[in-house]
C-alpha cells in the first residue's frame, strides 16, 4: 500500500462523468461519429457503447486517476510505472489464442472477436487486495460471448487466462522476478460465464489505455483486482484448477478465489475497509463490502463453500 499524495496530479477533472457526457454530446452534434482521441500516444476512434443495468450509480474516478495509479507489474512495481512505460506495448495487431477443451480452438484476431459484439458501459467498483479502490467506467462485453462461440466442452471446469509475454516491450518482465512471467489467472467456469464478468476494451469510451491492460483485459468486479488480468493473449478451457500468478507466489496471502471479503484479513493487513483513490488526503476510509457489493448477483455461486477457507 502506498501514499495517496501524488505530486504533479492535476485536480482539474472534478466532474469526470459530466465532462465526458458533454464531450459526447458535442461530438454527436458535430456529427463526428469517429472523433479522434489520443490515449497513450495512439490516435483512436471513439467507442460506441450502450448502458448496462449492472453499472453502479457511484461517481467514477477521473480518467487521470484511472490511468496514473495502476498495478501492471510487467511495467514496474510503482503505481506510476505503467503510465510511464506501457505506451511501448504494441497492441495492434493483436490476437487471442482460444484453446483447450473447446469445439472451435484457434488464434483469433481481436477484430474478429469484436465482430457483432455490442460494447456496454459497465461502471464497476474496483477493489485491490492492497486496500485501495476506484470506480471505473469500463467498456466491454460478457466473457460468455467468447466462451459460447468457442464452444466450451462439458469436461471443462475452469477457464485459464494468460497475459502477453513480451520482455522487449515490458521492462518489468526483464527486471523483476516478483512474479513468474507471463502473468496467468483463472476462474471457475460458472464465474467465467457470469454476466458480471466482462472482457473490457475501453474506459470512458476511449480504447483501453495501455497501462490499464490494452487492448483487452478481464474485469471480475466481485474479486480482488489481481484476478482481472490485463492484455490477454490466451484463453483456455481446462479440466483442473489452473495456476494463478499471485497464488503461486504466496498461496496463504492470495487465494484462487479471492472474492472481496471484509471478514477475512490479509495476513499482513485488514481487509475491513478501503481507501478510495481520488478522495483527497483527508477522505475517511470506506467500509469494504462482501463481494465488493455484488452479493445479490454472485453470492449464490458460493453456497456451501466456507468463505474463510476458500479465500
Ligand atoms: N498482467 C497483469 N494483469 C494485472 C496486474 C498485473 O500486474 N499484470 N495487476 C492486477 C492488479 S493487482 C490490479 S489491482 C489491477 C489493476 O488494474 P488497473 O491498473 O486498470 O486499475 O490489474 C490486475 N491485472
Ligand atoms: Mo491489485
Amino acid at each position: 500500500m502506498t501514499t495517496s499524495f501524488r505530486p504533479g496530479l492535476k485536480g482539474s477533472e472534478i466532474t469526470p462523468k459530466a465532462a465526458y457526457m458533454n464531450r459526447r454530446q458535442i461530438m454527436a452534434g458535430a456529427g463526428a461519429l469517429l472523433a479522434a482521441g489520443t490515449i497513450g500516444g495512439r490516435a483512436e476512434a471513439k467507442l460506441t457503447t450502450v448502458p448496462s443495468k449492472y453499472s453502479t450509480d457511484t461517481k467514477p474516478n477521473t480518467l487521470d486517476d484511472i490511468t496514473h495509479y495502476n498495478n501492471f507489474y510487467e511495467f514496474g512495481l510503482d503505481k506510476t510505472d505503467p503510465a510511464r512505460f506501457a505506451g511501448k506495448l504494441t497492441v495492434d495487431p493483436w490476437s487471442i489464442k482460444v484453446d483447450g477443451l473447446v469445439d472451435n480452438p484457434g488464434s483469433y484476431a481481436l477484430g474478429d472477436i469484436l465482430k457483432g459484439v455490442t460494447l456496454e458501459e459497465r461502471i464497476y467498483r474496483h477493489r485491490c487486495v492492497e486496500g485501495w479502490s476506484m470506480v471505473i467506467p469500463w467498456d466491454g462485453f460478457p466473457l460468455k460471448t467468447v466462451l459460447d462461440r468457442a464452444g466450451v466442452q462439458p469436461s471443462a471446469k475452469y477457464i485459464a487466462f494468460e497475459t502477453v509475454m513480451r520482455p522487449e516491450e515490458m521492462p518489468g518482465q526483464r527486471s523483476n522476478n516478483v512474479l513468474v512471467w507471463p502473468y496467468v489467472e483463472g476462474l471457475r467456469l460458472d464465474e467465467a460465464m457470469h454476466p458480471l464478468t466482462i472482457l473490457a476494451t475501453g474506459i470512458y469510451g476511449e480504447p483501453m489505455p495501455t497501462q490499464d491492460g490494452a487492448p483487452i483485459r478481464l474485469v471480475v468486479p466481485w474479486k480482488y483486482g489481481f484476478k482481472s488480468i490485463k492484455s490477454i493473449v490466451r484463453i483456455s478451457a481446462v479440466a483442473d484448477q489452473p495456476p494463478t500468478s499471485w497464488n503461486r507466489e504466496a498461496a496463504n496471502e492470495y487465494g484462487f478465489y479471492s472474492n472481496v471479503n471484509p471478514h477475512v484479513d490479509h495476513p499482513r493487513w485488514s481487509q475491513a475497509s478501503e481507501r478510495r483513490i481520488g478522495g483527497g488526503l483527508f477522505a475517511p476510509r470506506i467500509d469494504t463490502k462482501m463481494f465488493n457489493g455484488y452479493s445479490d448477483e454472485v453470492a449464490s455461486l458460493y453456497t456451501g463453500m466456507d468463505l474463510r477457507k476458500f479465500f
